[in-house]
């Protein structure tokens, strides 16, 4: 087996010794200052720790788990947890304050880490790159924080401004507090995608291909707490009081509702760095996240196929599930396993991180991956950023090195996002479709009713049909596709009518059309969008009312007929004028072919335009039925 970095020093003896710089705990180490009444919890390290199942029974006490070096467990933790993971047998050992200059303007990084972005100056790139490339990004507010704060996602694609039928792809950035990497992560890709279009190819495909989501800052109120005083305060929570507990914040990763709490991999104590909130999705934060992603279902399909959401420190790639050791639980099967597993290898092999599933840290639960696989199959992974160990505050001299390290992997894993089981040699069955006829150009006048029905084969009925572009005063019914009201509005729309399998939704089709209302009192052509049944040796008359034209009818006047009927050889169909005359258009010919759909020229110059028309349509014969579905008459 490939020896895992993250267990192997990677540190230089004097560098290690520094980092651990340690003393043997008795209490929470003083972090915090002024703002101690909501710091209960510091930083520790757990010596002696060398399994998935070691780091599960810590985490399950509530401490955070940061990250490994050699046997030894970085932890945040609350004086209680402490104790209960001396209990277990561990020898606990607080670490040294981080030092770093203090900063003298607040809620900014200190000079030493000026690189990095507070909320306002994430805001301005943000706000920059939108005014530089308004064709190729958008921002838009999904939510607010605990504190009020604009909750921002990017939407960047080609033509971005409509939701095309493209593969979603959204990554997600700073849940946690202190690791302020990955906002500069997001940094780095809306740069990446919107400066490098037009000069990189594999940018400008991957952009046209897809429409990529990044919420950039999940977590504002706890950045923006973690560097206000000057000095990092290592806050990992969202800022969001908790009744009953002077102790401040959710986890945000294990706040999300899939097996929420279900499995230790989380804790029901306030002042624990891993609290779960009082209820799924209780942090606002997360809830706004989650109701965006609630939203990218349409039409009944999930349109965010794949996410990454970007963490430090390990530099690891995990993927699902975090709750349970096993490789394969119910809702993720071999195949699924190995998808996951081939393509984050693959990703890893980029960047030089170490791939794992996620539970071969330890047991979490509650976090975003699983339940974006959990509740929509979105194949989730979580990055864990630079550096391998030990810190959550690496210089910012290191920020373009180990943001630019992820653009290997995050534009494979775009590649890969239609599909991702291409990467195992699967394909992805495409849903099949539904067959909706087309009824041709429509035409119906104002204040007249109209009640057309469409129809549609393949795919599973009954169809949940839909309609785009309608008329003003048209409406369609979901369960039958009838389209009925009265125009209200003179003019020409382009409509859509859509219909839905009733048992995949993934399934559809969809026929366009123009629909032209006339006025009235214009000599316009005259439409009758009521079907008739046509039934064996039945007769139907279809009326329209011409009016607004002067004279007699034209010599080469117009009648568009549209018949659905399955053996067209037994209609005779008839046009007859106000006056009664029969001008005969079809008469039993054509044999056992399906529907006319048919625009005859018809020679009224003998009569008087205005007045009413009928369709006359008989059927003759036994067997074979239909309808009329729509007819024209275009007199002048
Ligand atoms: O504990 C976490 O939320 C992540 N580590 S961190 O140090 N950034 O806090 C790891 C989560 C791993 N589990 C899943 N992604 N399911
Ligand atoms: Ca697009
Ligand atoms: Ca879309
Ligand atoms: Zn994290
Ligand atoms: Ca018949």
């Amino acid at each position: 087996m490939k020896s895992r970095r993250r267990l192997v020093t990677t540190i230089a003896g004097g560098a290690l010794a520094t980092v651990l710089a340690a003393t043997l705990v008795s209490g929470p180490p003083a972090t915090g200052g002024a703002f101690q009444e909501t710091r209960a919890s510091g930083e520790y390290h757990v010596a002696g720790v060398r399994t998935a199942a070691d780091r599960t029974a810590i985490a399950k006490t509530g401490a955070a788990v940061n990250g490994q070096e050699d046997s030894r467990l970085m932890i945040t933790a609350t004086a209680a947890e402490v104790k209960k993971i001396e209990k277990l047998g561990y020898d606990v050992v607080a670490e040294a304050a981080p030092a770093k200059a203090k900063n003298a303007s607040p809620e900014a990084f200190p000079p030493a880490d000026a690189g990095y972005h507070d909320y306002a100056e994430m805001t301005a790139v943000i706000n920059q790159a939108v005014a530089d490339h308004p064709t190729l990004i958008s921002k838009q507010v999904y939510g607010r924080s605990y504190q009020g704060r604009d909750l921002y996602a990017l939407k960047i694609s080609d033509n971005v401004g409509i939701d095309e039928a493209e593969p979603e792809v959204l990554f997600t950035h700073h849940q946690h507090a202190r690791e302020h990497l990955t906002v500069e992560m997001a940094i780095y890709l809306i740069n990446l995608f919107t400066d490098s279009y037009s000069s990189d190819t594999a940018i400008k495909n991957a952009v046209d291909t897809r429409e990529i989501w990044i919420l950039p800052d999940l977590n504002p109120d706890g950045g923006e707490f973690d560097i206000a005083t000057g000095s990092y305060r290592s806050w990992r929570k969202n800022r969001q009081p908790n009744s009953g507990s002077t102790a401040v914040g959710t986890d945000m990763n294990r706040n999300w509702g899939y097996k929420w709490g279900c499995c230790g991999g989380s804790s029901g104590s306030p002042s624990s760095d891993t609290y779960r909130g009082a209820f799924a999705e209780s942090a606002p934060e997360v809830k706004a996240v989650a109701d965006f992603v609630r939203g990218r279902v349409v039409g009944g399909v999930q349109q965010i196929t794949a996410n990454i959401d970007f963490h430090t420190y390990s530099e690891l790639v995990l993927w699902p599930y975090g709750w349970t050791f096993d490789d394969t639980a119910p809702g993720l099967n071999a195949d699924e396993e190995r998808t996951f597993r081939t393509l984050g290898t693959q990703m890893a092999n980029m960047n030089g991180y170490t791939p794992e599933q996620s539970s071969d840290l330890y047991i979490t639960d509650g976090t975003i991956d699983d339940w974006l696989w959990g509740q929509y199959k979105i194949w989730g992974y979580t990055f864990e950023m630079f550096p391998s160990c030990c810190t959550f505050y690496p210089g910012d001299e290191i920020i373009a090195r180990e943001t630019s390290r992820n653009k290997a992997p995050v534009l494979h894993f775009l590649s890969y996002a239609d599909c991702p089981p291409r990467v195992i040699g699967q394909t992805c069955a495409a849903p099949g479709s539904v067959t909706v006829t087309n009824p041709g150009n429509q035409t119906s006048t104002v204040g007249t009713a109209v009640n057309r029905t469409n129809s549609a084969s393949g795919g599973t009925a009954p169809y949940t049909w839909s309609a785009t572009g309608l008329p003003a005063g048209l409406s369609i019914s979901a369960s039958t596709g009838t389209i009925t009201g009265t125009p209200t509005t003179a003019g020409t729309s382009n409509v859509t009518v859509t219909a839905r399998d009733s048992s995949n939704p993934a399934k559809t089709g969809s026929a366009s059309f123009s629909w032209t209302v006339n006025p009235v009192g214009t000599c316009s052509p005259q439409t009758n969008g009521t079907d008739f049944a046509i039934g064996d040796h039945t007769t139907i008359e279809s009326p329209v009312t011409v009016s607004g034209c002067t004279g007699n009818g034209s010599a080469t006047a117009k009648v568009a007929v549209n018949i659905q009927h399955t053996y067209i050889g037994d209609l005779k169909v008839d046009l007859i004028a106000p006056d009664g005359t029969v001008y005969v258009l079809h008469n039993r010919s054509g044999g056992s072919a399906d529907n006319i759909n048919t625009t005859y020229t018809v020679n009224l110059s003998s009569e008087v335009a205005n007045g009413t028309w009928k369709l006359r349509v008989n059927d003759n014969a036994n067997i074979d039925t239909g309808k009329l579905d729509t007819w024209t008459l275009t007199a002048k």
